[in-house]
């Protein structure tokens, strides 16, 4: 059963006109070793308290590469839900929805009543932002308006397209920021709406443009995220992009290494405004994550985790948690898209190989019953460009794990989607549960005052392929994990307990 709202009735709950503030024990271990040496596991509670801004602002979303796929398909969904279009296709009449967001289109349950299990929609638990109440803007080094990119992603049907032009074609990406170093060479053509100058001017210029972009539209809050191509890694130099005072001296005197991504990543943390990188290259080098911790403004990243690897983080935490032990995992994907276009290079390639490759890592050292210290998985990551297959990217997997008593157990998947139709929604989570971690503070046991969360916004894990953490977190990829995680948090903050699935009343 679904309810669309509800209230939490606690001593521990109070629901102010202005914020919602709980009380919440939250119960954890502490580790050490005995006087025998032998390991001690002790619980430990600590109290939290939780307090979030019931005013939901009016939020402007700019996207780094509004021109691209992902930006033509989520500017196109939203208008479409907004504006309740329906197309026909050969299937039948279509109509909008927000499949494949969490915070849209997934539910969480808050009990039992009367022998049935209730749910409520994920978005009911704390007051975020509507996603037909965003404005949306950004930029593009292709300077083609909005309805034309739209119909050059060939990503939606033909018909619902047609009734999008005029909703789209007055939206044109600003000029951005280019430089042909750092992707592929092949993307040259598409250059033709670039912002000139000095990294020092770009970064100036991008500010304004967030700037003028939150006053003509009367905006409480910006959000800007990257969904611009994939960039090669920078080089981290000692002196140059190590601290946040190196970073801003290097962008001074004009030095090549520091990237695109970076330089709005900096534009951003200047204006105060969160920015979150969906692609896999290392934008939060050392001295823009120092940069946004001085000026506490969020970041968040690496790279959308939307299906091959989506899956890979599901089944790996499987096999591995059955006790059964992947030894061989060979992902080939080709696709046909603008994206395999740039990564059909070898440096940005490798970047996605990166973030692609690392997402096993967590659930492995988990279990050193199955690995010895230091052994993996084979883990390969193969990617090709079929102009054909467009945006339907083909995703063929194939896990070896070793089983009882020297068996061997295989499994192959192939998966064929929408690229596109997989990561805007997870943008759309990304920019909404940005919003939202922005708007919680907390406070533990004795702190004298409240405060926000790390500005390294761990939350959003579950959405991406490698979680930017702050240093000495654990990086967590496996998805029911993340997924509770988050779900957990935004629980606390209402005063409800975990889920723990035990269901003692039926025991
Ligand atoms: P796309 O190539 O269609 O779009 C990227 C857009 O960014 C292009 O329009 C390009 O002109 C623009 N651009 C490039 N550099 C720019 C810059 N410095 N400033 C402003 N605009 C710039 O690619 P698509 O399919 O939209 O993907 C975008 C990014 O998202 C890629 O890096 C991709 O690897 C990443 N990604 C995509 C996923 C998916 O499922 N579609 C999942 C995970 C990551
Ligand atoms: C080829 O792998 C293109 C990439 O941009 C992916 O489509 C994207 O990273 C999504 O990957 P995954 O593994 O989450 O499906």
């Amino acid at each position: 059963m679904l309810i669309e709202e509800f209230r939490v009735e606690s001593a521990s709950v109070e629901y102010a006109p202005e914020s919602i503030t709980s009380t919440y024990d939250y119960q954890t271990t502490e580790l050490s070793r005995g006087s025998d040496n032998k390991w001690v596991v002790k619980p430990v509670t600590h109290q939290y308290q939780f307090r979030t801004d019931r005013k939901v602002p009016k939020l402007g979303v700019m996207l780094v590469g509004l021109g691209g796929n992902n930006g033509t398909t989520l500017l196109a969904g939203v208008l479409a839900n907004k504006h309740g279009i329906t197309w026909n296709t050969k299937d039948g009449l279509k109509s909008p929805n927000y499949f494949g967001s969490l915070t849209q289109a997934s539910t969480l349950r808050v009990g039992n009543f009367e022998g049935e299990e209730v749910y409520v929609p994920f978005k009911s638990l704390l007051p975020i932002v509507e996603p037909n109440d965003i404005v949306f803007g950004g930029w593009d080094i292709s300077g083609l308006n909005c309805a034309d990119a739209m119909q050059r992603a060939q990503v939606l049907d033909w018909s619902l397209q047609e009734q999008l032009v005029p909703l789209m074609r007055d939206i044109i990406p600003l000029p951005g920021i280019y430089d042909p170093d750092f992707i592929a060479a092949n993307q040259e053509d598409r250059a033709t709406n670039v912002i000139k100058g000095s990294k020092a001017q770009q970064v100036e210029v991008v500010r304004s443009q967030i700037r003028e972009f939150k006053e003509r539209n009367s905006l409480d809050k910006v959000v800007v995220l990257w969904t611009a191509n994939t960039e090669r890694y920078s080089q981290l130099v000692e002196g140059l992009n190590d601290t946040a005072d190196n970073l801003l001296a290097a962008i001074e005197r004009n030095e090549a290494e520091i990237s695109p991504s970076t330089l709005y990543a900096v534009a951003a943390a200047f204006e105060g405004v969160p920015f979150v990188n969906g692609s896999p290259q290392n934008t939060f080098v050392p001295g823009m994550i120092e940069l946004a911790v001085q000026k506490n403004v969020l970041i968040a990243g690496d790279d959308f985790k939307s299906g091959q690897t989506k899956l890979k983080s599901v089944l790996v935490d499987f096999l591995v948690g059955a006790g059964l032990k992947p030894v061989s995992i060979v992902s080939y994907n080709h696709l046909g898209n603008n994206d395999g276009y740039n990564l059909s290079a070898p440096q940005t390639f490798r970047s996605k190989e990166i973030s692609k490759s690392n997402v096993v890592d967590d659930m492995v050292s988990s279990n050193s019953i199955l690995y010895k210290p230091g052994e993996h998985p084979d883990h390969v990551v193969v990617i090709k460009y079929v102009p054909y297959v467009g945006d339907s990217k083909r995703a063929m997997d194939e896990y070896t794990s070793e089983i009882f008593m020297g068996g061997k157990n295989t499994l192959v998947i192939h998966n064929t989607c929408e690229d596109s139709l997989l990561a805007a929604p997870i943008i759309l989570d990304l920019v909404l549960l940005a919003e939202l971690v922005t708007r919680i503070e907390m406070r533990k046991d004795d702190e004298p005052a409240f405060h926000g969360f790390h500005p390294i916004a761990v939350l959003l894990s579950y959405l991406t392929k490698a979680p930017l953490v702050p240093q000495g977190t654990p990086v967590v990829n496996a998805l029911a994990k993340q997924r509770a995680m988050l779900e957990n948090v935004l629980r606390a903050c209402v005063g409800l307990a975990p889920e723990s699935n035990m269901l003692m009343e039926f025991k």
